[in-house]
């Protein structure tokens, strides 16, 4: 008898109604980063996410990125978060420097916390290759970034057995003991 494996299926739906989002932009190279946050939020509007459910909080560079999604994920009051920038390499090592401290600090947030952080940040030469990913021959990262999220938010929520993926920030008195 030929025996047919048939392996159970876990997916991230793609409807956003009843969910909360997170969405941190960098201010930074902001002709880019508003295309891309206007079509993430295109992407959760037409999955149906109610406006009430979606923050949008602007921080200065991708740089500090990390920190205020870190902020954002502790409150507990999100599903997923969307991180939203754009890093163009200049003269010095600055880009370097950038790019891997925010996409190491987003990483980080996301593993401690728990909570689905999508990496919507883009890392290019020239201003041509970003304006290609924000809504020209590239697509839009940020639509993309928009359906990452739900699909995470779903299937992070399903991984954890319907409980909310955040782990709950440390208690002072775990914090205290620890520094003894
Ligand atoms: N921040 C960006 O988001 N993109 C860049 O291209 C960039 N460059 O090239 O310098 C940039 N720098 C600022 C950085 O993110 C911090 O805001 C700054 O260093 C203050 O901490």
């Amino acid at each position: 008898m030929v025996k047919k494996l048939q392996p159970g299926s876990i997916n991230g739906e793609l409807t956003a109604s009843g969910l909360r989002f997170g969405v941190v932009v960098s201010r930074f190279n902001s002709f880019i980063t508003e295309r891309l946050l206007s079509a993430a939020l295109d992407a959760l509007e037409r999955a149906d996410a109610a406006s009430e459910n979606v923050d949008v909080v602007h921080v200065p560079g991708a740089f500090e990125l990390p920190l205020a999604a870190k902020k954002l994920a502790a409150t507990g009051r999100y599903d997923a978060l969307i991180a939203i920038g754009c890093i163009l390499r200049g003269e010095t090592a600055h880009y370097d420097y950038v790019c891997s401290e925010t996409s190491r600090g987003l990483q980080l947030a996301q593993m401690d916390t728990g909570l689905p952080i999508i990496f919507c940040v883009l890392t290019c030469d020239t201003l041509e290759q970003a304006i290609d990913r924000a809504g020209l021959k590239g697509g839009n990262k940020g639509f993309e970034a928009g359906l990452a999220a739900i699909e995470m938010a779903h299937l992070s929520r399903k991984l954890t057995g319907g409980k909310p993926s955040t782990v709950a920030p440390k208690s002072p008195s775990s914090r205290k003991s620890r520094r003894r």
